[in-house]
């Protein structure tokens, strides 16, 4: 997978990638994440990208040319399958549109600034709007790290079974299980036997139990899905 990702601070994506998974993704050739910085398509000479908006009110917004100029020059070098928006008034993005996104070939996300960005842009390029929770952020660098995260994971190759996918919160619109390492007895707090019987059976049973309850109290809107 390929994702180009628009941005007026790509120092703020500097590091999220090069770490842990997200950089064995890219090692192994499995992912490639690109950050291009929007003043390249600046419209003059001090680098600007963003103006008043139109009717008043306080905060910039992202002007339509630098958009649409970055836009249509990464888009001769390969076709998109969704150009996404980061905004806080997309639909909340969540683990079935991660596991939907890891399926594309080439991304390209849009981080929007202060107010956000121009209406048409959004009318006439991006075919896809997310947002990450219901909060502010100053910019969609942060959120778009995340979604680049919980989608390169879930790339074919990306994950061995030490960290496989198959077990995770949400992926079945359960929470995960609790989970114990050594030691079995930490200052008198002991791990429930059945993960220490080794009953492979048992174990299973015990930890989508654990999940059930522990989705009912903590997360019953899931159960209504
Ligand atoms: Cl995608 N962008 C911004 N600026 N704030 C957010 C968000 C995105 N998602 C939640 N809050």
């Amino acid at each position: 997978m390929h994702i180009d990702i628009i941005t007026v601070v790509p120092e703020l994506l500097d590091s999220p990638f090069g770490h842990s998974i997200m950089k064995r993704a890219q090692e192994k050739g499995l992912l490639t994440v690109a950050c291009h910085n929007l003043r390249k398509w600046a419209i003059n000479k001090h680098m600007q990208v963003d103006d008043y908006q139109f009717g008043g009110g306080a905060g910039m917004v992202m002007m339509p040319e630098p958009l649409a100029n970055a836009i249509d020059e990464l888009q001769t070098d390969r076709k998109y399958d969704q150009i996404i928006y980061m905004t806080p008034d997309g639909p909340r993005f969540n683990q079935q549109r991660a596991n939907q996104l890891s399926m594309m070939e080439n991304l390209l996300i849009i981080c929007g600034h202060y107010k956000g960005i121009d209406e048409r842009i959004r009318q006439q390029y991006v075919t896809m709007e997310i947002s990450i929770g219901d909060y502010v952020l100053s910019g969609g660098e942060l959120a778009a790290a995340v979604v680049v995260d919980a989608v390169g994971r879930l790339i074919p190759g990306v994950l061995n079974d030490e960290t496989s996918a198959l077990f995770d919160s949400f992926q079945d619109n359960l929470l995960a299980p609790p989970v114990y390492t050594r030691p079995a007895d930490f200052r008198g707090s002991k791990v429930p036997e059945i993960l220490t019987q080794g009953d492979p059976k048992k174990v299973e049973e015990w930890r989508y139990e654990q999940s059930l309850q522990r989705t009912r109290e903590r997360r019953p809107d899931l159960l209504d899905e």
